[in-house]
């Protein structure tokens, strides 16, 4: 589209009203900004024209840069002849008239503009940060001299979206609007036509003053936690700062400066993979993006268990009335107390209102009998790990559901054909593995059977999203794409710990990889006796399972982690922190000796890549199966379902900055060390062949 159809100017009752067209949310893709400049700079010149409103057409007004052309090369603006430099140098006021988003330069450019006026449920922000890199286009020099330099440095280091009211609160928009945004900012600009002189953010040329140089020094330390192996956060903290020590030119160019340096770092290429990766999770091969979705008004959930209390949740929290169903009074009344609890505790923190609360339990109802589910558009079932007894309840919602009604389960490993087979309706029935705690993970693993219909993977990857989720979908098999994956993970930790690694040395290796919490710390927290029980029944049912004697021991002498103050650590009473603990030290080596093991000491560089290369052959088998669609997909799951470092964009995106020819070659070394568990897969094997990476490997 030429820059003109994307920007266009109309001429009303002097006042020339400059529209922003470029679906589907405005970014500032090529000939955007050009159209901008071009439509001011024709209503500029013109006599008739006496003030201006900037306006988006469509769902937004501008939600920032075009992330797309970044790492491309682009042609960056010269610093203070910007668009915003531009506008904000006019001699005619012009309003800013903001509804859906203004967010990176879409908010740069409203601050370049005398005024901003906003409709109730607009939001701003600079969320640069969320993409590894910085406001840069002023907006780290405009914020603090429109808000403030504390507010500025909040709003950039968080990248969090701020609500019309709160930004009007913060002096960041002059109006909030109820009614027509247009009609409200055409008579704003009449009103404000005459005001000499202009308000203009960067007139104040000076360097912001009387800020005490502290406060930086405290913002980084309070973003250290969350900003750990990252440079972007702290390159937006010296942008602001830079607001303070130099005039508002100087200002641009250390801000420029500070941009150049994040934007082809691996950072900022992670993070934005990750940002669409977790966009293009949406699409499911051979489902049109316009198929239909069911309307889910009324969901149901079977099994008031921690994961169907938080599954209940999930809905209640995003307005869809719910059933809960269970099989005794006793238990029904446990799982809504627990739910009570999970709300009263964010009541308690602060994160939720009380009359929120008392909204969202209003939306749950106990039942006991499934007739009372019948009309549910949707029900779930969240009954333990077990065949039998998730066969029995699909009987019974097949015999008692609505016509058209998804029968979803949400089992983490188990058969979805073998659930399905059970019903006359297999066609409605799916996966959706919610990850605990359910109503705070952000993860759904939506499961296509053999018999699932194309209507009901969109309808359920669609509800997914509706409750705040971001759906991934997947092929049938034992443990799917997430657990799948995962389990060779789980597998090679506790071979490390045999062959003479130990659980602080594992943990304290990925958390300086980038991980919230190790993964035996992980374990203590889940709660070892749920992996034991796995176990037992994966050993009972095949002959040639490999044991973990380490772990069974462990479990065998009642050390389940946390919920007994002991498991692969010691815990002090009412304290979470993990403490090494001797007696496990011993046990370790115990088995290392019954095994005839000779322990060794095992490098940091070994466990991370023995750890994480067993998982990417894992998921390249489970591409070339077609259950994954692409890789990107594995890349979403280990994000939201096993927290790996968002900057790093995932298991596979990591793995291709090594590059899939060196990530081959070590896997072939372990192979012949090994033995077969290290077998690389067969798409492994073709893309070191063929040069090509995980990102573009073509599956299924
Ligand atoms: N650039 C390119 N494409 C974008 C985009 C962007 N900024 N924002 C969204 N899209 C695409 C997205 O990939 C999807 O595509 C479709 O639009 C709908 O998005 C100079 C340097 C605005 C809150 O970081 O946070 O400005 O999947 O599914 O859920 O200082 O999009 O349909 O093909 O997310 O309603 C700063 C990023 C950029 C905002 C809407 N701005 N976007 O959420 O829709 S850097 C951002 C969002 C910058 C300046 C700096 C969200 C949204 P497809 P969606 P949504």
């Amino acid at each position: 589209m030429s820059s003109e159809n994307l920007v266009t100017l109309d001429v009303k009752d002097g006042i020339g009203i400059i529209t922003v067209n470029n679906p589907p949310v405005n970014a500032l893709s090529p000939g955007v900004p050009e159209g901008i400049t071009a439509c001011f700079e024709k209503a500029h010149a013109d006599p008739a024209v006496k003030a201006m409103v900037l306006i988006g057409a469509g769902r937004s007004f501008i939600a920032g840069a075009d992330i797309r052309q970044f790492g491309k090369g682009r042609v960056r603006q010269a610093i203070g002849d910007s668009t915003t430099d531009k506008l904000d140098a006019s001699t005619k006021p012009i309003v800013a008239a903001i509804h859906g988003y203004a967010l990176g330069g879409g908010l740069e450019t409203a601050m370049g503009c005398n005024y901003r006026i906003a409709v109730r449920s607009a939001k701003v922000g600079l969320p640069e940060v969320l993409i590894g890199i910085l406001p840069g286009g002023g907006g780290t020099q405009r914020l603090p001299r429109l808000a403030g330099v504390q507010v500025a440095l909040d709003m950039i280091t968080s990248g969090r979206h701020v609500p019309a009211d709160e930004a009007k609160a913060l002096g960041i928009l002059d109006e909030v609007v109820d009614g027509d945004l247009l009609t409200a900012a055409i008579a704003m600009a009449k009103r404000i036509a005459d005001i000499r002189p202009l308000p203009h953010i960067s007139s104040n040329n000076a360097r912001v003053i009387g800020i005490d140089p502290k406060i930086f020094d405290a913002q980084r330390k309070s973003i250290a936690r969350r900003a750990r192996n990252q440079k972007a956060p702290y390159n937006c903290i010296l942008a602001v700062e830079a607001s303070t020590t130099h005039p508002f030119l100087q200002g641009l160019a250390r801000e420029r400066e500070l941009f150049v340096e994040l934007e082809n770092a691996d950072e900022a290429r992670g993070l934005r993979y990750a940002f669409f990766g977790e966009r293009e999770a949406k699409n499911v091969p051979g489902i049109p993006a316009n198929a239909p979705v069911q309307a889910i008004n009324a969901a149901a959930v079977i099994g008031a268990g921690t994961m169907g209390g938080g599954i209940a949740m999930s809905f209640a929290d995003f307005g869809i009335p719910v059933k809960i169903l269970e099989a005794t009074q006793e238990a029904l009344d446990r799982g809504m107390k627990r739910i009570r609890d999970n709300y009263a505790t964010s009541v308690k923190r602060g994160s939720l209102a009380e009359g929120e609360m008392t909204a969202r339990l209003s939306r749950i109802t106990p039942v006991l009998d499934y007739a009372d589910i019948a009309d549910a558009d949707v029900v779930i079932e969240a009954i333990f790990e077990e065949m039998a007894p998730k066969q029995a309840v699909f009987r019974q919602l097949d015999a008692v559901m609505k016509p058209g009604a998804l029968m979803l389960s949400n089992t983490s490993a188990l058969n979805i054909d073998e659930i399905a087979s059970v019903t006359k309706r297999p066609e409605v029935v799916a996966g959706a593995h919610f990850f605990s705690p359910a109503n705070v993970m952000k993860l759904l693993e939506v499961v296509k059977g053999t018999e699932t219909s194309a209507a009901t993977m969109n309808s359920v990857m669609a509800m997914g999203r509706a409750i705040g989720k971001i759906s991934v979908g997947c092929g049938n098999c034992d443990g799917f794409l997430a657990n799948r994956s995962r389990g060779p993970f789980g597998m090679e930790m506790v071979i490390l710990l045999e062959e003479g690694a130990l659980p602080e040395q594992i943990d304290k290796v990925m958390v300086e990889f980038g991980y919230p919490m190790g993964p035996v710390a992980v374990g203590d927290l889940a709660g070892l006796d749920i992996g034991w029980a796995a176990r037992k029944r994966r050993a009972a049912a095949d002959p040639n399972y490999r044991k973990q004697p380490i772990s069974d021991r462990l479990c065998e002498l009642g050390r389940f982690g946390q919920k007994t103050g002991k498991g692969w650590y010691r815990y002090e009473a009412g304290d979470r922190t993990p403490h090494p603990d001797p007696e496990v030290t011993a046990i370790i080596e115990q088995v290392s000796t019954e095994m005839g093991i000779t322990r060794r000491v095992i490098s940091d560089e070994e466990i991370l890549r023995r750890l994480l290369f067993a998982s990417v052959n894992e998921a390249c088998k489970i591409l070339e199966e077609g259950i994954a669609y692409r890789a990107s997909d594995v890349d979403v799951m280990w994000l939201y379902g096993f927290g790996f470092p968002r900057y790093r964009g995932g298991l596979m995106f990591w793995a291709d900055q090594i590059g899939v020819k060196d990530v081959f070659e070590q896997i072939q070394r372990w192979h012949q060390l090994y033995g077969a568990r290290w077998a690389p897969s067969a798409l492994l094997r073709r893309l070191a062949e063929t040069g090509t990476s995980f990102k573009d490997a073509k599956v299924g």
